[in-house]
């Protein structure tokens, strides 16, 4: 009787290691908490001409984000964002020269050919200008946070 029933027992406990062990790997992959998997948005605004192009980025709210402006031009640029990261985490690279008061992040300025890096995780949606600063530059453009 015994001999009988163990046979059918390991065949179905075979059967169901083999198939576990092609599931699992999808179902870990799928189960996993999206904010801690999802690769960063890399997001790139060039320089040019006295442009910022494009001229209106989207960026996702709950999202970690790497953005990066290129100054393409012979002359020195700003970047002067308007409330985009206000009580946001912020951690600024390249070889600008950011500035800081008491409100946070206030502006960096860029080298020609240089870069400001930021990355940061924005929570709240809107439509956020921003500008350049220097004398005489009327550049403006437009961060979306969807
Ligand atoms: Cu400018």
């Amino acid at each position: 009787m015994q001999r009988l029933r163990v046979p059918p027992l390991a065949g179905f406990v075979t059967a169901l290691v083999l198939s576990l062990s092609g599931v699992l790997p999808a179902a870990a992959t799928s189960t996993l908490a999206p904010s801690n998997t999802d690769p960063e948005e890399h997001i790139l605004v060039t320089i040019h001409s006295r442009t910022f192009e494009p001229a209106t980025v989207t960026l996702h709210a709950g999202r970690k984000t790497q953005l990066v402006f290129e100054n393409q031009d012979a002359e020195l640029h700003a970047f002067v964002p308007v409330g985009l990261f206000t009580g946001v985490h912020l951690n600024v690279g390249g070889n600008g020269a950011p500035e800081f008061g008491e409100n946070g992040f206030k502006r960096v300025i860029i080298p020609s050919g240089g870069r400001a890096e930021f990355r940061f995780v924005l929570e709240r949606p809107g439509a956020y200008p921003y500008f350049c600063d220097m004398p005489g530059h009327e550049m403006r453009a437009v961060i979306v946070v969807e």
